[in-house]
């Protein structure tokens, strides 16, 4: 099945769905992940300098953690634009270590701005970028036998409900060996009002970003959808940590997208389900790491202790 065939099925199966819904996953096209460089700047959206911070001033702890004495290869889920990564590969640099790094994202304009980024800043170092989601590049990292630092950042771990979690983790498990190392962002819990500014903002770019969904579906299925009849709402539960994030039909409206040749209705305020993106508590971290066989290296905060890269081995 080509990209746009599975595109084209889940977004079928989501519209005609009870409680329609369109994956989180779908936002990041060449045009979402440039909103969500947007979002990335808005003064809300406290994750980014979090883990900024994180890597910047805690780097070279978390290098003193691993255990390599071979090159070694550092692979990124999901890399966006590699401005967070570069600090920590920075101090890799100065210490000399033989590394490659390994950037998997699903946009190629964000790959090759993360590149050409990563040349200008850090010129010495190997890269060898992979386009793709990150199913298909893991199945190709489980044949390599190089120690590896997994790092999937940024606190995408937040749009996997707990199944997905676990069969998420359980993959990275495949291409890791004894002695390799996963690092992952994780978004705390702490004050719901900072939370909810952060997903819901007064410039409403979370809201084009949510939007770009639509436009998406008309672009690449010759949808039908008239944006503006659509809103936005975001909800953030601080009971269990949860952020869920809708659009909202503003009228009653059949929509036709002519790729599936379907038709799809939406009753008034009928909401698509968009995004989870959830919220951690440490003992909670530890939990998912135990029940899924790895074992916690070292939680590194930021000073706020907003948010978290957790360091786990096998
Ligand atoms: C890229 C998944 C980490 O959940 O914070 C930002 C995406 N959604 N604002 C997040 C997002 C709304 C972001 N992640």
């Amino acid at each position: 099945m080509t990209d746009l065939q599975t595109f084209a099925r889940d977004i079928h199966k989501g519209l005609s769905a009870p409680q329609k819904h369109i994956s989180s996953k779908y936002f990041y096209d060449d045009i979402g992940s440039g909103i969500f460089q947007d979002i990335m700047k808005m003064p809300e959206y406290y994750p980014t300098p979090c883990e900024f911070e994180i890597l910047s001033l805690q780097g070279g702890n978390m290098l003193d953690k691993l255990n390599f004495d071979e090159p070694f290869q550092v692979v990124e889920f999901g890399a966006g634009d590699g401005i967070k990564t570069r600090q920590l590969l920075k101090k890799l640099v100065e210490r000399g270590t033989e590394f490659t790094y390994v950037p998997i994202d699903i946009s190629a304009r964000a790959i090759e701005e993360l590149v050409a980024n990563m040349r200008a800043h850090l010129p010495e170092i190997r890269i060898s970028p992979m386009i793709g989601n990150y199913f298909t590049m893991m199945e190709e990292l489980s044949q390599s036998r190089v120690p590896s630092l997994l790092l999937f950042l940024g606190g995408n771990i937040g749009n996997y409900e707990n199944q997905e979690v676990k069969s998420l983790l359980a993959d990275f498990r495949k291409c890791m060996n004894p002695g390799d190392y996963l690092l992952t962002g994780f978004d705390l819990q702490k004050n719901p009002a900072t939370i909810r500014c952060a997903y819901d903002d007064p410039k409403g770019i979370t809201k084009a970003f949510n939007i770009n969904l639509l436009h998406r579906i008309n672009r690449e299925l010759g949808g039908g959808f008239k944006t503006n009849q659509f809103d936005f709402y975001s909800h953030y539960n601080p009971v269990n940590g949860e952020v869920r994030s809708y659009l909202v039909s503003l009228v009653p409206q059949r929509v036709h997208v002519q790729y599936l040749d379907k038709c799809y209705d939406f009753d008034r305020n009928e909401i698509i389900w968009t995004e989870l993106s959830k919220k951690y508590t440490l003992p909670e971290i530890e939990s998912v790491a135990e029940t899924n066989g790895f074992r916690v290296v070292e939680h590194f905060l930021d000073c706020k202790a907003y948010f978290t890269d957790s360091l786990w081995t096998l």
